[in-house]
């Protein structure tokens, strides 16, 4: 029987299966800063001397704006346990986690969970790569298989070749127009066709990097000459194996893109599913145009943006700043002389990390208009909240940033001739490796890092006060907000959970910890975004206990369990019988999560009966019963 590559790949590293998941054997996690803090916590509570994975690597480039003391004291703990538990560590100015480990580290074949949502990009290098809240890591990192829903395959398969101007994000953008921000939950996306060919590992990797986007699983490109190229560029030649789908191999879904039919696209605020053709935004004003982040800050994309902007200037009107991808990027681009082009034509340089994408800076001005090469675009992200953020190709963002409007960038004339070196720069000595004396190394704790807060068991019983009720498509940027401010506070649980939902309703933290039992309300594909588990982990602190909503995203779904929240499924019905302020008696919760009896749901106001279920697979139930991921896991140590 013909197989796919993801069926591959993952029946090469199934540890054990149930009818509804594979717990896969991991090869190599990542973690970022933001999220490593915690994960590292929850790895030191395992209780283990050393990871057991073949790499495990910690990056810095979320919380690099050293405002107060947080942020630098977050970074030394992170290294000095690096340090200790055999992980490599990347420092802060190296680059962005997804960037540098494609450059670096990522191997085709194999398995990577990262906590952090856009881990899916190191499925351009055909890895199935995969994204996790950081105690699913730390229990990776531990030698503990991770487990996901039989995934369903979709063969996307791309035909002919892109024109001019027109991108490896407009690919993407129109997957996210076809499919939706919802339509990828449960799916691996994987890329076939004779389209294929012409795309770089990082257009690939931009491509497989918003599949997060889509809520997919993973996304994954094959492994050919192209890859081979680009590994042997990195002087990793070694680490490359050809892999591809059987001929004939049949996939559950299959979309065509004719890449040569493609032109380039926007997606509008505040969803990246929002998409139009750039034609039809054409000659709207521009306040503000980025360029950086895990989706577009390659080599190929500075050297196109800085051959556009050689001999011209920005608009005096926009706002331009350029964020390189790696350290390797910039220091390449400062070689070539491709960086004094940037710099003549007036852009801003940032950092080699997330920076903006995650609000750390370049806030734009009230009421603006903000292009970017990122791969959110939800309200408030930004840092501003009135702000219109557009997500868009370096191709876009460049003809924006000259013209001061939207502009197709196909008008700006021939398209530039890139070609890039046969050999990267290679210096990895912002790297460094592990301690080979572990017992030496002495863990620093500065007053930011603050000890997890701890969930008991399950209870049978609940009674809740509806704490908030929403709509769908909640992100995760709505339930614990990123940015300059509250960002480092991310080892800090009982700081952070002042800010959960502020956006929404500032006294929401004041309020629920006043009612000291909670849940939340919710539509469709509640809990979208990024991997941060501070998104259940703070609310579990403040006293929410389940989340009722018609539907989960995967990783929020995960995290919930991970910290002894309920994900219960309602219909429309119940959710339109429920109000924010009413009060939900939960019965027999322990039968429910073992799927021995229905779940016991009333609302307490009306007396009205609710419908409402639990659906789990048999590890998760064994998670809830114990109340969280970190008391399974030591409840399996004890025996
Ligand atoms: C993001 O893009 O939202 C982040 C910041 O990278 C997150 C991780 C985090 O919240 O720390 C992600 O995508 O998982
Ligand atoms: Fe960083 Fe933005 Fe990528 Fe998240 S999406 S890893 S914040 S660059």
């Amino acid at each position: 029987m013909p197989k796919t590559l993801t069926q591959k790949i993952l029946e090469d590293h199934i540890a054990c299966e149930t009818p509804e998941e594979y717990a896969l054997k991991i090869d190599q996690t990542l973690t970022q800063d933001a999220t490593g803090t915690m994960a590292y916590l929850e790895f030191e509570a395992i209780g283990l001397e050393r990871v057991q994975t073949e790499l495990s690597i910690s990056y810095v480039d979320h919380n690099t704006l050293q405002s107060g003391f947080e942020n630098a004291d977050d970074h030394r703990f992170l290294q000095d346990i690096a340090k200790k538990y055999g992980i490599y560590y990347s420092r802060p100015g190296n680059g962005i986690c997804h960037q540098v480990h494609l450059e670096r580290f990522g191997i085709p074949g194999k398995t990577l969970l990262g906590s952090d949502s856009h881990t899916p990009t190191g499925g351009g290098i055909g890895m199935i790569a995969i994204g996790a809240g950081g105690l699913d890591v730390a229990a990776a990192m531990a030698g503990m298989p991770f487990s996901i829903p039989k995934p369903k395959v979709v063969g996307v398969v791309l035909k002919s070749e892109l024109s001019p101007w027109v991108s490896a994000k407009d690919i993407i953008l129109e997957v996210l127009r076809r499919v939706t921000v919802k339509g990828g939950v449960g799916r691996i996306f994987e890329y076939t066709g004779d389209g294929v060919r012409s795309l770089s590992v990082p257009e690939r990797a931009t491509i497989t990097n918003m599949g997060a986007e889509l809520g997919a699983t993973a996304s994954i490109f094959p492994s050919d000459d192209v890859t081979r190229t680009f590994l042997a560029a990195q002087g990793r030649q070694h680490h490359w194996k050809p892999l591809e789908a059987d001929e004939g191999a049949v996939y559950n879904e299959v979309i065509e893109i004719d890449l040569s039919l493609l032109e380039p696209l926007a997606a509008c605020p505040h969803s990246p599913d929002n998409i139009v053709r750039i034609q039809e935004l054409a000659g709207r004003k521009v306040d503000q145009v980025l360029i950086g982040s895990c989706t577009n800050s390659s080599l190929k994309d500075l050297m196109m943006v800085a051959s556009v902007l050689r001999g011209r200037t920005v608009h005096p009107d926009t706002s331009f700043g350029i964020a390189p991808g790696s350290r390797q990027v910039l220091s390449m681009l400062a070689e070539n002389g491709a960086l004094t082009d940037i710099i003549s034509a007036g852009a801003r340089i940032l950092e080699s990390a997330c920076g903006p994408c995650i609000g750390m800076g370049q806030a734009p001005r009230t009421n603006a208009v903000s292009v970017r090469t990122f791969n959110r675009n939800f309200k408030g992200r930004s840092g501003t909240k009135s702000a219109e953020v557009y997500l868009t190709s370096p191709e876009v963002a460049v003809a924006c940033a000259l013209s001061g409007h939207f502009i197709d960038p196909r008008e700006l004339g021939d398209y530039p001739v890139i070609t890039l070196p046969d050999t990267f720069l290679i210096d990895d000595s912002m790297i460094l490796p592990p301690a080979k004396d572990p017992g030496s190394v002495e863990v620093l704790r500065g007053p930011n890092i603050k000890p997890l807060p701890k969930r008991g068991p399950m209870e049978d019983t609940m009674d809740l006060e509806v704490l908030l009720k929403l709509q769908d498509n909640i992100t995760t940027d709505d339930i614990m907000p990123a940015g300059a401010k509250i960002l480092p506070l991310r080892s800090n649980i009982e700081a952070i959970s002042h800010y959960v939902f502020s956006g929404i309703d500032p006294d929401f933290s004041a309020h629920a910890k006043e009612a000291r039992s909670g849940c939340i309300l919710a539509r469709d594909n509640y809990g979208q975004g990024s991997s941060r588990e501070h998104a259940a982990l703070a609310p579990m602190y403040l006293g929410v206990k389940a989340v009722l909503a018609r539907s989960f995203a995967r990783i929020h779904r995960s995290n919930l369990i991970n910290f002894g929240i309920l994900p219960i499924i309602i219909d429309s019905e119940t959710y339109a019988a429920v109000e924010r302020g009413a009060r939900i008696v939960l019965e027999h919760i322990l039968p429910a999560i073992d799927g021995a009896a229905a779940l016991d749901a009333r609302d307490t106001l009306t007396g009205r009966k609710l419908d409402c279920t639990i659906s789990l697979s048999e590890r998760e139930r064994e998670i809830l019963k114990e109340g969280g991921l970190l008391n399974y896991i030591k409840s399996k140590v004890r025996g």
